[in-house]
């Protein structure tokens, strides 16, 4: 099914019933008085999240969801029906923005939230009897409901995220340590949307970890898939940075660290004025060397001696096919996630 992660539409909750203008009317009794029921109040738009749900893709099916309108009142003192609410099913981690990007609600836990409210219903002429006008010809229309564009913006919530070149071996790692079976190929963009696994490492502890595409040098002008997708790990807690180093790809592997490091410094650039933005670049990195049974341990030795010159700490170092050092990366990271406090 297509992931899509942004949405506009129009919502709109029920306008109110009109009250109704009637006088009894029954047999021995000529001029009966005012019995005009009220309308009944317009539905609410509510905004729901569903666990079940991690796309906005059902969505596009309308681009205007409206609420019902109240139903009029009736003689004999009737109220109208309420209009029906309108409940529009959301995954977790959606944020609702207006038009001008100001954040109306940020939806990551599961609740209603009621956007529009309904109009309320109008007043029959019951409701204008005085002791001098005993027969008001007056009634109320309801009053209207509300209209308003929006758009949405679906950021996954994860624990960790994923980052690297197409090719790390991101799927893999997931793959190996979750039950998410994503794709895996020996060719780049092999991930075209984000797949998310969830990580037992001891009994009730668990994480959700985040594989994104894969991104490349010169993402932030558009290069590869572009940084779009970096938008789901913002609310991530810290970072898998997963550098392939087979020799495969014929570059060098702390260049790819410098690389990708970049990028998230574009896109935090690109996005730090917007309400609701977590930057990247700072968030803690686990800097990780995959495929390692692929090196001369020469290799490897004068590699992680590199990495560890240059970031004072020494990078993990794992084979994500074979499952080497993939328990210890686990329990490290589920040591920061359970242990530390959150930033
Ligand atoms: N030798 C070796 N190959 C690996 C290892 N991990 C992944 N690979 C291979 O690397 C290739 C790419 O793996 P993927 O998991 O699809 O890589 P990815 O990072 O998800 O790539 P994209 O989705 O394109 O961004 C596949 O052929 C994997 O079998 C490893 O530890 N050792
Ligand atoms: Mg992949």
């Amino acid at each position: 099914m297509k992931f899509i992660d942004e949405i506009h539409i129009k919502v709109s909750s029920g306008h109110g019933g009109p009250g109704a203008i009637s006088f009894r009317r029954e047999s021995g009794t000529p001029r009966g008085g005012p019995d005009g029921g009220d309308g009944g109040k317009g539905g609410n738009l509510v905004l729901r999240t569903s666990k079940h749900l991690n796309s906005l893709v059902d969505l596009r099916a309308n681009k205007h969801y409206a609420a019902q309108d109240g139903y009029p009142g009736t003689s004999a003192n009737s109220s109208g029906a309420q209009g029906q609410d309108l409940v529009i099913l959301v995954p977790e981690g959606t944020l609702v923005r207006n038009l001008e990007g100001e954040v109306i609600v940020d939806l990551t836990n599961s609740h209603d939230f009621v956007l529009l409210a309904g109009g309320r219903g109008g007043k029959g002429n019951a409701f204008f009897k005085t002791s001098v006008n005993q027969a008001p010809e007056k009634a109320q229309p309801g009053e209207d409901g509300s209209s308003m564009e929006i758009k949405l913006e679906l950021k996954l919530i994860a624990d960790v995220g994923i980052i690297g070149f197409p090719n790390a071996g991101k799927s893999t790692l997931i793959s190996r340590i979750s039950a998410a079976r994503p794709k895996i190929a020996d060719y780049p963009f092999t991930t075209l949307t984000p797949n998310l696994g969830v990580v037992k490492a001891a009994e009730f502890k668990s994480f959700v970890v985040a594989d994104i595409p894969g991104l490349v040098k010169g993402a932030h002008e558009g290069i590869g898939l572009g940084i779009q997708f970096l938008r789901h790990i913002e609310r991530t807690r810290l970072f898998i940075h997963l550098i392939d180093v087979s020799g495969i790809s014929g570059r060098d592997p702390f260049q790819d660290y410098l690389d990708i490091n970049f990028e998230l410094e574009k896109y935090d650039d690109t996005n730090k004025e917007k309400e609701g933005f977590f930057p990247l670049a700072p968030r803690e990195q686990f800097v990780v060397l995959n495929k390692i049974d692929s090196v001369q341990s020469d290799d490897l030795s004068r590699l992680k001696a590199q990495f560890k010159k240059k970031l004072g700490v020494e990078p993990y170092l794992i084979s994500a096919v074979s499952g080497k050092n993939i328990k210890e990366l686990i329990q490290a990271i589920s040591k920061k996630i359970f242990t530390e406090d959150l930033p």
